[in-house]
């Protein structure tokens, strides 16, 4: 049995945040209903139709073409003759194409025993500092030892903005002077967490350009002190990606992974994009977990990724409600 036959028997409960989150990628991904409801057979305009419309989801154009192929290919394995029945073959395909390939581990990487090492990356204003916040708060609920680490030493406020959200999540912070080297303020975090005992430590670092050589570089150097305070390393390198920024901040990707090791993908903003179809090019083309999405600006509104959730989110007029 496909995902949509599943999905429907299964009455689920859905989790209403992505529901709410996804309002707008909906409405884009939503016209596709309207367009297999009035075609009347399967032609080229009817294909053409619904690649432009997951072009406009930022599904990108390579994983689109890849898609439109194989919905054709099972429009005819499965001899359809109705139009409206690819509302089934779309859900099925979103499922497949998001699970082939590697491994898809979601949950992220952490052991109890150990200090787990949090490290994240990525352009300036994708929501770097807020995901830690709402991250360190969900990790201080599951009655962990937080600390985050405050390493944007670059931007006018960067401290005093995570200092604020630590206090908004419960939690402590290590910082120095703006200015200081970012790598420093690692090294002595990491020897406070050793002593005082913390298992959790999310190192906030500047938003950087990923053309910008010499901040590229500071990446490959903060990684070297982690890993001598801690010879494994980070538990996670996560990327964060504005999701409103679509295949744009994607390019992204590709370079920071060359420039460090990046274990997985925070999806911000998805709450005020109309591109949800990123997750599909991420996993497809860059082969990257999405481990978190984020719904909304409040502390709660970051959730760990789940696929289910997220193409119901993504098509539930598809399914009848
Ligand atoms: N709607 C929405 N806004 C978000 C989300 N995540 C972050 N933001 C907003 O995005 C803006 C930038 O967030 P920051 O966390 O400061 O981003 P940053 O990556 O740390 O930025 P720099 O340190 O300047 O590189 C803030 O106004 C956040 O409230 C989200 O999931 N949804
Ligand atoms: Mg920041």
């Amino acid at each position: 049995m496909g995902f949509f036959k599943i999905f429907k028997s299964r009455k689920r409960r859905k989790n209403p945040q992505y529901s709410l989150g996804l309002h707008q990628s909906r409405e884009t991904l939503g016209s596709l209903k309207r367009i297999l409801l009035e075609s009347k057979d399967f032609n080229q305009d009817l294909y053409d139709e619904i690649e432009e419309v997951l072009i406009m989801a930022d599904i990108g154009v390579e994983t689109t073409l890849l898609f439109i192929e194989r919905l054709q290919h099972q429009q005819k394995l499965r001899k359809l003759k109705d139009p409206a029945e690819l509302r089934e073959v779309i859900v099925d395909e979103m499922f497949n194409l998001y699970l082939e390939g590697q491994i898809v581990k979601t949950e992220i990487n952490y052991n109890r025993e150990l200090i787990n090492v949090y490290l994240f990356v990525g352009v300036n204003g994708t929501g770097k500092t807020t995901s830690i916040a709402k991250l360190a708060k969900i990790l201080k609920e599951q009655n962990n030892k937080v600390l985050l680490i405050a390493a944007d030493t670059f931007r006018a406020g960067a401290i005093d903005q995570l200092d604020i959200w630590a206090a908004r999540a419960g939690v402590e912070i290590f910082q120095k002077a703006q200015g200081s080297d970012p790598s420093s303020v690692i090294y002595d975090g990491l020897m406070l967490a050793k002593k005082a005992g913390h298992n959790c430590v999310l190192i906030d670092t500047a938003g950087r350009l990923h053309n910008k050589e010499f901040l590229m570089n500071e990446l490959a150097k903060m990684r070297r002190v982690i890993e001598k305070v801690i010879d494994y390393g980070p538990q996670e390198t996560f990327l964060v990606v504005d999701a409103t920024t679509g295949q744009n901040g994607l390019k992204q990707a590709e370079v920071f992974k060359e420039a460090t090791a990046v274990t997985g993908v925070i999806l911000t903003k998805l709450d005020g994009s109309a591109k949800g179809g990123i997750v599909l090019s991420i996993k497809h083309k860059y082969q990257l977990p999405i481990k978190y999405v984020g719904l909304g600006e409040k502390i709660t509104d970051l959730v760990p990724f789940d696929i289910e959730e997220y193409i119901y989110g993504l098509f539930s007029d598809f399914f009848g409600d």
